[in-house]
């Protein structure tokens, strides 16, 4: 018999990645997708999976969707990764972003809990939730929480009720504590993708300057495609326990856009670049850099793409995209 996957935010950057490592290993992969999607289809498209994925109607914030969606789908796993996901805005809509992100999780949980309570539950917790209060400058699972934006505070909640739906009703429930990844099909809102977007742009003539916020916050980013395979075998783990999944690397933006400029062949990329209070938060988090040695322990991941390679992908991605004409991602 073949698994049945559920994958929340199956539109998104990691559900797309998802569906297809899912795919590939047999499974049938059912997609919730809200009736305001912004992303659609693309990012499967991007993927070449559209096709075989199984779209469900729903939306976090609709507790009979998700009822509907796992009595429909009798899933073997369930993948939560659907969320308000960008802090920046987080500020500017707390309280959607908290019904979502929060209240959300805990009415997929309710639903897995009363028609699926064998599944195993993956919530896709954030090295957001660390906040700036880390003594030694490496997070590992027990570095306390002091989450500074309301999406990390929003994260904070749905963290602890998986942990508490594990301890209570011995459901097997994790957290995935993933640190920043990118890739080709990242959000353009994204520091990643705005500059690789950007740089290919500028590169090709279509334009000559970047606006971004804050160029010395410092961020461990790996590669989503080696995530999401980190996914999986936290959920298939023999016991429910919390992972970091992360490079143990940390870099500024200011060297992101150096690599990326670098790479187009631009090395004076200031003349580039300006600085826009628009882009800089009420409450910046400076710097994570996160240890995934438990998972290389227990579970055998290990990130594949470095910090470089991953900078030239996604650079090349855009260059390859803006130069057919594809402006859709
Ligand atoms: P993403 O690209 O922003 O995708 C978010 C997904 O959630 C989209 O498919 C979106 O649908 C869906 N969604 C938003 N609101 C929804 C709602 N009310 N009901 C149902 N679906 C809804 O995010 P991502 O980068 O793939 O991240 C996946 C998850 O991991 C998120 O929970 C994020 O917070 C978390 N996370 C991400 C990172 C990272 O670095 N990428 C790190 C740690 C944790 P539409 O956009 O189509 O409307
Ligand atoms: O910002 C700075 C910004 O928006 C990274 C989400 O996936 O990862 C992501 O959250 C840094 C911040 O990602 C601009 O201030 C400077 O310090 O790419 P970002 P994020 O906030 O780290 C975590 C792990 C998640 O869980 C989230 O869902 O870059 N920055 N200038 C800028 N950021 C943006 N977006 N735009 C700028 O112009």
């Amino acid at each position: 018999m073949k698994r049945h996957a559920l994958i929340t935010g199956v539109t998104g950057q990691d559900g797309a990645y998802l569906s297809r490592y899912l795919l590939e290993k047999d499974y049938v992969v059912f997609g919730l997708v809200p009736r305001s999607t912004r992303y659609a289809f693309a990012n499967l498209d991007y993927l070449g999976v559209t096709g075989d994925v199984d779209f469900i109607d729903g939306d976090l914030a609709d507790e009979a969707s998700l009822i509907h969606a796992v009595r429909r789908t009798r899933p073997d796993e369930v993948y939560n990764l659907a969320a308000q996901s960008f802090v920046g805005m987080s500020w500017d809509q707390p309280m959607w972003t908290t019904d979502v992100n929060a209240c959300g999780t805990l009415r997929l949980l309710e639903a897995v809990r009363n028609f699926a309570p064998a599944a195993r539950f993956y919530q896709a917790s954030t090295s957001e939730m660390f906040g700036n209060c880390h003594e030694n400058g490496i997070q590992t699972e027990e570095t306390p929480m002091h989450p500074c934006s309301p999406y990390a505070i929003s994260k904070l909640y749905a963290y602890w009720i998986v942990n508490n739906y594990r301890t209570s009703y011995g459901m097997f429930c994790v957290n995935g504590i993933l640190f920043n990844h990118e890739s080709p099909i990242r959000g353009k809102e994204f520091v990643t993708r705005k500059i690789s977007h950007n740089v290919a742009k500028i590169k090709l003539g279509l334009s000559t300057r970047i606006g971004l916020g804050n160029l010395e916050s410092k961020r461990d980013w790996g590669f989503a495609g080696d995530y999401v395979e980190a996914m999986y075998r936290i959920v298939h783990h023999e016991t429910p326990e919390n992972f970091i999944i992360s490079t143990g690397e940390t870099h500024s933006v200011r060297e992101f856009l150096e690599l990326a400029f670098r790479h187009v062949g631009i090395e004076s990329w200031e003349k580039h670049v300006y600085i826009d209070p628009a882009f800089k938060r009420p409450a910046e988090l400076i710097n994570l850099r996160g240890s995934s040695n438990k998972a290389k322990e227990k579970i055998g991941w290990q990130p594949k793409v470095t910090f470089e390679v991953l900078v030239q992908m996604m650079v090349d991605a855009d260059l390859e995209r803006l130069k057919v004409g594809e402006i859709r991602h």
